[in-house]
């Protein structure tokens, strides 16, 4: 694997940073991830602005303009010779001295482009299992959740607690006990023929894939909007399912041992599952010229 840090490739053995990086210290930087799918990026542009966008929001200045960013993110692809797999874009603050401030940091870019472990079939067919942790999202007055921050630390111990109740996924709530989002995940729930989602002031990451089902949902005809939900709307809601650009749209059927629905993934998931992944073969930034 030919991993890009700096402008330059090294093999994965000697792809290496430092141990004063101040994303590795406090988890200061960006990151984005990234599908490409028979050798296309999808959505590429959204994933470079709102990489762009989170460095801006945490002033952190990418040393790379987006047109190099762009171009490099390709050429990490094509060294490794693939045509289906998953980018992770990280951008940290670079090497500095011990301490919080920033002043003395060196930003660093580092691009890996590999395949991607996929979810089991059987989520996609049968639905997932949810769980609601009690760790909260933190408060947008702490940490814009629409930054996309290497501070991931309140997810991970989010997906801990999921997995040890049994459940593949955790649905996080914001410090009013509205839905926020799962660890990695958009939330949408669908009840009576319309389709809603948690705003980005409730805690949701302004997901490039829950963009995606906002213009499927427009292309079918179905109503959908955002709205502050509570874990009763879920219960109570016809149909649940998920949406990142690992997961993709992924139905959820279980929520606190909870039935939604009727138990399975519903008719409108299937749609929007099926369009997503048409979606997917059919558009993107082509890799190979
Ligand atoms: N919410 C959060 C907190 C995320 O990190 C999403 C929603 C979905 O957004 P996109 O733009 O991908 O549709 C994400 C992004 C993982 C993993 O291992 C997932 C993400 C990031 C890092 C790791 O599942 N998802």
């Amino acid at each position: 694997m030919k991993i890009y840090i700096n402008g330059a490739f090294f093999e994965e053995q000697d792809a290496k940073i430092s141990v004063f990086d101040h994303g590795l210290l406090y988890g200061d930087g960006v990151f984005e991830g990234i599908r490409f799918y028979s050798g296309r990026v999808f959505k590429l542009e959204e994933h470079l602005e709102r990489l762009y966008d989170s460095a801006k929001a945490i002033l952190l200045t990418i040393p790379v303009d987006l047109e190099q960013m762009r171009a490099a993110t390709l050429e990490s692809i094509r060294q490794n010779n693939l045509r289906d797999g998953y980018i992770r874009l990280v951008v940290t603050r670079g090497k500095g001295s011990l301490g919080l401030s920033p002043e003395n940091c060196a930003p660093a870019v580092i691009i890996i482009a590999d395949s991607i472990r996929l979810y089991p079939r059987e989520f996609y067919e049968q639905g997932l299992v949810v769980a609601t942790c009690s760790t909260r999202r933190p408060s947008p007055a702490a940490l814009s959740p629409a930054v996309k921050s290497l501070n991931y630390l309140n997810n991970v111990m989010a997906k801990i607690e999921a997995q040890n109740a049994g459940a593949a996924e955790g649905l996080m709530l914001n410090e009013q006990g509205f839905v926020a989002e799962c660890t990695g995940d958009n939330i949408f729930i669908i009840r009576k023929g319309k389709i809603f989602t948690p705003p980005v002031s409730a805690g949701a990451l302004k997901g490039i894939t829950r963009a995606v089902i906002f213009d499927l949902a427009a292309e079918l005809g179905l109503p959908i909007g955002e709205a502050d939900l509570t874990r009763y709307d879920i219960y109570t809601a016809d149909e649940l399912f998920l949406t990142g650009t690992a997961a993709e749209v992924v139905p959820a059927v279980k929520l606190d041992r909870r039935t939604i629905g009727d138990g399975k993934p519903g008719p409108w998931t299937r749609r929007l599952m099926d369009r997503f992944h048409e979606l997917t073969q059919s558009e993107g930034t082509p890799i190979y010229p």
